[in-house]
């Protein structure tokens, strides 16, 4: 058995479907607040989702999807005050609780906590945002569950660059051959594989079933409900990945 120093967790696609209906969602009204006639429609954001971020996402919009928007001349800032805008609609959402964690999450969580393993995040969306979705899923302490959070801007370049899972790491005093990390995402794959991380268990979902998942140990539809589904995932199975 390998030793596991930690895990660490992808928040969107990964802990829970929060693409389509949270962020998507999210989006629709912060544009619509805006006076914006801008509609991502399940599709759409299927193809939009190949830029990670939020901000990002707007400006990929812009320029490969709506080209005859007349942007301002501040774009950063205009993108800035509907992303803004789009975090509030996100935390309402959550607070709503009406996005649940993925099958098998809570229950590994809450192992790995019993055993004293220690977890890390490390993802692409904003402080806020996690810290919405943990506590409106595993409780407002959850977020002290978490040694490590790596979190939107804090490192220069999101994913696939490895920044995010390098900060993670560099946090936690570990290398890339100790931990295991859970991804839904090539583009999250990419990011942990090149931060030096081998052990990736990738779960998809409708947006990232199909994405190259060349560079991960395992590909699940999920961690599993019960010890005798065949995809259960528990600590003694991360033991042998
Ligand atoms: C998640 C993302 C995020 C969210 C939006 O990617 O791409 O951009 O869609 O979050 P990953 P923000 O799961 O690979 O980290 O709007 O807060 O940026
Ligand atoms: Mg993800």
């Amino acid at each position: 058995m390998s030793e596991i120093a930690a895990l660490i967790f992808d928040v969107d696609g990964t802990l829970a479907d929060t693409e389509r209906d949270g962020h998507r969602i999210a989006f629709n009204r912060a544009f619509s607040d805006a006076g914006l006639d801008w509609d991502w429609s399940v599709e759409l954001y299927g193809k939009l989702l190949s830029v990670t971020g939020g901000k990002e996402r707007i400006k990929f919009y812009l320029s490969d999807f709506n080209t005859q928007f007349s942007a301002p001349a501040d774009l950063d800032g205009f993108v800035a005050g509907l992303h803004a805008a789009k975090t509030e609609h996100y935390k309402a959402l959550m607070a709503d609780g009406r996005i649940p964690l993925r099958t098998g999450v809570e229950r590994l969580i809450l192992e790995a906590r019993k055993s004293g393993i220690p977890m890390a995040i490390a993802t692409t969306t904003t402080m806020d945002n996690v810290t919405a979705l943990v506590s409106s899923t595993l409780g407002e302490e959850a977020l002290s569950w978490f040694d490590v959070i790596g979190a939107g801007d804090i490192v220069p370049n999101k994913k696939p660059a490895p920044d995010i899972f390098s900060w993670v790491l560099k946090q936690m005093d570990l290398s890339g051959s100790q931990v295991i990390v859970f991804e839904d995402s090539g583009h999250g794959v990419t990011s942990a594989a090149d931060a030096g991380i081998d052990r990736i268990i990738v779960t998809t979902n409708d947006y990232t079933a199909q994405q190259d998942f060349s560079r991960a140990r395992v590909v699940l539809p999920n961690l599993g409900m019960s010890a005798d589904d065949i995809n259960y995932v528990d600590l003694a199975y991360l033991g042998r990945v």
